[in-house]
């Protein structure tokens, strides 16, 4: 029983190792549990990230386990009288190491991370067009509802929200290593676009349009989830995806608007 609580404490850390171990080495059952192969660059650097901070994490979690299990495993004779705890009533030097070093960790991460969310988040894709460069417009405005996804191509005049828009429910067809810009929308309620392979996520709030961008390699049998608890349909709103190229998806698109759908847009 003396030895209980610092075995408890070591097995926390030891569990984690265990099931980190696992997901990183795809080990059934837990071969399933990692994020899919990014299919674009921003991904790639995503997860760059996510791997450092989960380092570091882990190398403290490594750090403060070992010293609590130390601790514990040194004072299991107190109770028998031998060994007694000794009071210490501040350390300063300790204090502030365990603030700055923290701290500036932090800092470096934020500062660290800024080019990936500007690219990511901030810089809309441009394009030359004659002499100026202006942003890429939205390819597709994605109205999010309870629960489904609908997809209004820019048509022929390359502008969404116009009367020769093509609409298309629960499939999103995108040109392979192009930019790809778009806009986000809710009929109803807070919905959240994600697709995994992309590491793309975002809240879509009604009454708020969100542009999202990404240029992305060629990949089939991609799915788009909701990740906003909406409604008691929730787990069924979800839509494919495919990123094809860019001859392909011109001729789909052709094709789609052959169809003459009335696009829905508000
Ligand atoms: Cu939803």
């Amino acid at each position: 029983m003396n030895r209980f609580w610092s075995i408890l404490f070591a097995i926390v850390p030891l569990a984690a190792f265990v099931v980190l171990s696992m997901v990183c080495l795809k080990l059934v059952p837990l071969s399933t549990m990692g994020l899919p192969q990014p299919i674009n660059a921003p991904g790639q650097s995503i997860d760059f990230l996510f791997r450092l901070v989960h380092g570091l994490c882990a190398g403290v979690l490594f750090f403060t386990s070992i010293t609590i299990v130390w601790s514990l495993w040194q004072s299991r004779s107190a109770a028998g009288g031998t060994r007694r705890a000794a009071y210490i009533k501040s350390n300063l030097l300790l204090e502030l190491a365990w603030t700055a070093i923290p701290g500036a960790l932090l800092l470096w991460l934020a500062f660290y991370q800024m080019e990936v969310w500007s690219d990511t988040r901030l810089n809309q894709p441009t394009q030359i067009i004659g002499q100026e460069t202006v942003a890429v417009p939205p390819l597709v405005l994605v109205k999010a509802r309870q629960y489904g996804w609908e997809f209004h191509y820019a048509g022929a005049d390359q502008q969404i929200k116009t009367a020769d828009d093509v609409y298309i429910e629960n499939l999103l067809v995108v040109p392979a290593n192009r930019d790809v810009v778009l806009e986000l929308e809710s009929r109803d309620v807070i919905h959240s676009f994600f697709v995994p392979e992309l590491r793309l996520k975002q809240d879509i709030v009604p009454g708020m349009s969100h542009r999202v961008w990404f240029n992305a390699n060629p990949a089939d049998q991609l799915e788009i989830l909701c990740t906003e608890l909406c409604g008691e349909g929730h787990y069924r709103m979800r839509a494919r995806m495919r990123v094809v190229a860019p001859a392909t998806f011109d001729s789909w698109l052709d094709a789609e608007a052959r169809k003459n759908q009335p696009a829905e847009f508000q």
